[in-house]
């Protein structure tokens, strides 16, 4: 490398500038399975010791969607009341946030009310916003009914997501979806930015 340390040549930094930031936060009970949905997402593992999260974590992902380039920013909060200021101070700016429960554990549904209204407090009312069943490998008949947890999330105009970190099933899913979403309303946000007479004439 003839490269000099600290010069990085323009179209890096070009291309570098022009990815879409996108800021994803995870809450949801303790247990239900927040970490182990971004670890998998951005490493493809699963492991099954639990380690509380202490407070927060951070995981980052270069993610292409329609062919455009995320940086994912991905914000794993504790779902531990002992770390509530934390979570509040780290609400602000975010693009997604999904609210998981376990669908083996009626009282992790019970709280996602709870974690809406949390977020809903501390957080900016533009971010997209979803439901997320997680665990079905133990999926049992006597947990929660998907219906519940569907008309739940329909109700508030959320989308509803099911996955496994186990068996993987539906987590790349549920990621590109909401990832997809997000990008199309930053999208049309900037059009609407760069042509707001053109909008203002439609409306
Ligand atoms: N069988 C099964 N176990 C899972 C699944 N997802 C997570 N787990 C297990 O559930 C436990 C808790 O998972 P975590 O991802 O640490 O939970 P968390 O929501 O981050 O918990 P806190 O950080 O304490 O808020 C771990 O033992 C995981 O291995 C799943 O889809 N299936
Ligand atoms: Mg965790």
């Amino acid at each position: 490398m003839d490269r000099k340390p600290g010069h990085l040549p323009r179209d890096v930094r070009a291309v570098a500038s022009s990815l879409i930031w996108i800021k994803v936060v995870g809450i949801g009970n303790v247990g239900v399975g927040k970490t182990s949905l971004i670890k998998h997402f951005c490493e493809s593992k699963f492991s099954t010791g639990y380690q509380p999260t202490v407070g927060v974590d951070y995981g980052f992902k270069v993610e292409a969607v329609q062919g455009i380039d995320l940086r994912v920013h991905l914000w794993d909060l504790s779902g531990s009341c002992e770390y509530e200021d934390v979570r509040n101070e780290l609400y602000s700016d975010t693009d997604v946030v999904f609210i998981v429960y376990d669908v083996t554990n009626q009282s992790s549904f019970e709280g996602v009310e709870l974690w809406l209204r949390e977020f809903a407090t501390y957080g900016n009312n533009t971010a997209l916003m979803c439901l997320v069943g997680n665990k079905t490998d133990l999926r049992e008949d006597h947990g929660v009914s998907p219906l519940d947890a569907k008309r739940w999330a329909a109700q508030r105009g959320m989308s509803y997501f099911e996955t496994s970190c186990a068996s993987g099933e539906g987590v790349q899913t549920m990621f590109s979806e909401m990832l997809l979403a997000t990008t199309r309303k930053k999208q049309l946000a900037a059009d609407v930015s760069q042509h707001p007479a053109v909008t203002q004439h439609a409306s």
